[in-house]
């Protein structure tokens, strides 16, 4: 399949017997897991998220890096072990080599999964959100890697938006400067994660899986080469109030400015802090977005595969 093949790249059985079928896969991500939601609740999202893209008809896939291989798709008991780790390490995809040189194990952002599941074969690929620009980034340089691979890498990304704790106008920039296509999925606005709405318009909008899953197939025969970035509105039902939820990532970001706190270390600070702050109503609110995403991208899958 690729040079990464066996010695590297463990893919389990049922995620192999679909792919080599061509029947729908979803990757899942798990840096969501070991950086970006505290234990326990991280272990049962991660296997209600599987449970999701299974009742819509396809496969899940969550990728990781366990004592120096990449697994694409994890056992329950990995999981649980993964989400149970200390001191594990967040690779992105710069960082994968260095970690399984040294027999190492990581949960893998959102750019590390991308370039996995393109691997491995996997096209559609959900999370609750992706990387940005941080705020302040015209004197930090602080810009998610997250960015540059949609930019170089033919993975669709389903993602509930942006979420404020970014500069998310530079964001949207820089997506376009990195011809990557930004579709809201049944709404005219890019969402803000937390909330439907940041805002700003998203620059395209596409109301049905089939037809999301037309578009990927026309952008990937264009030979156009850039991932393709779905954002999809958290359920009404689950979204936060945008007054209350901005207050308390206010203070959390002011927080991390004064304490110093940047680089890697700033989102998983970011997401902790405002869980504190919100009463765990922001975690709430984003164990119920990655279940919504997971389900669009298994429909999308299937569309994919049915069309
Ligand atoms: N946003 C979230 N939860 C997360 C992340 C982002 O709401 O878990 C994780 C994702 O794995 C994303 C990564 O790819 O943080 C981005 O980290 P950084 O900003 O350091 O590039
Ligand atoms: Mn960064």
């Amino acid at each position: 399949m690729n040079a990464l093949t066996p010695e590297f790249l463990t893919i389990q059985r049922d995620v192999a017997d679909a792919l080599a079928a061509s029947r729908p896969v979803v990757a899942l991500e798990s840096t969501i897991i070991t950086h970006g939601m505290p234990f326990p609740e991280n272990v049962e999202t991660a296997r209600a998220v599987e449970a999701v893209v299974r009742e819509n008809g396809a496969i899940p896939a969550t990728i990781a890096v366990t004592g120096g291989r990449i697994q694409v798709g994890l056992a329950d008991d990995e999981l649980e072990a993964l989400g149970n780790a200390k001191d594990i390490a967040k690779a992105s995809g710069r960082d994968l080599a260095a970690i399984m040189a040294r027999g190492g194990s990581a949960g893998t952002t959102v750019s590390a999964t991308m370039r996995i599941a393109a691997l491995a074969g996997i096209k559609i690929f959900a999370t609750g959100g992706v990387g940005g620009v941080h705020r302040g980034a015209e004197e930090t340089f602080d810009i998610s890697a997250d960015l540059s691979e949609l930019g170089r890498t033919d993975t669709v990304v389903v993602c509930a938006g942006v979420k404020s704790i970014l500069d998310i106008a530079k964001t949207l920039e820089y997506l376009e400067t990195q011809r990557v296509p930004v579709i809201a999925y049944g709404s005219d606005d890019f969402p803000a994660f937390y909330t439907r709405s940041s805002g700003l318009k998203a620059d395209h909008r596409l109301d049905t899986p089939a037809e999301l899953a037309r578009a990927i197939g026309i952008h990937d025969a264009l030979g156009s080469g850039t991932g393709v970035l779905i954002a999809n509105p958290i359920p009404e039902a689950d979204a936060l109030d945008p007054a209350f939820i901005d207050g308390a990532i206010a203070e959390a970001v002011a927080e991390a400015g004064m304490r110093g706190i940047g680089r890697k270390e700033l989102t998983p600070f970011l997401l902790a802090r405002i869980n504190e702050l919100s009463g765990g109503r922001s975690l709430k609110a984003n164990i119920a977005l990655v279940k919504n995403n997971a389900a669009l991208a298994a429909r999308i899958a299937v569309a994919r595969a049915t069309s």
